[in-house]
């Protein structure tokens, strides 16, 4: 099944970067949900890791423009 994992979003300045990073998580194949908290910073994410690695999560948040810090 889906593991699930939070990841720290920084970069994330206004409220509409949230929609952004979902978009950008959801896009992945492999992803099955994922949702951004504004206020925390963070990214909730279920995924497939026969599908998809953290590795490629974390890429995918980089090259959309924002950054991450260690999962928690
Ligand atoms: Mo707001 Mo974020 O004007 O990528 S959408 S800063």
């Amino acid at each position: 099944g889906p593991l699930e994992l939070e990841l720290p979003v920084a970069g994330m300045t206004c409220s509409s970067c949230v929609v952004t990073v979902e978009r950008t998580l959801q896009s992945v194949p492999g992803v099955e949900k994922a949702h951004v908290n504004f206020s925390l910073g963070k990214a909730h994410v279920a995924y497939h890791p026969e599908q998809v690695d953290v590795g490629t999560l974390v890429g995918a948040i980089k090259q959309a423009g924002y950054d991450v810090g260690a999962a928690e």
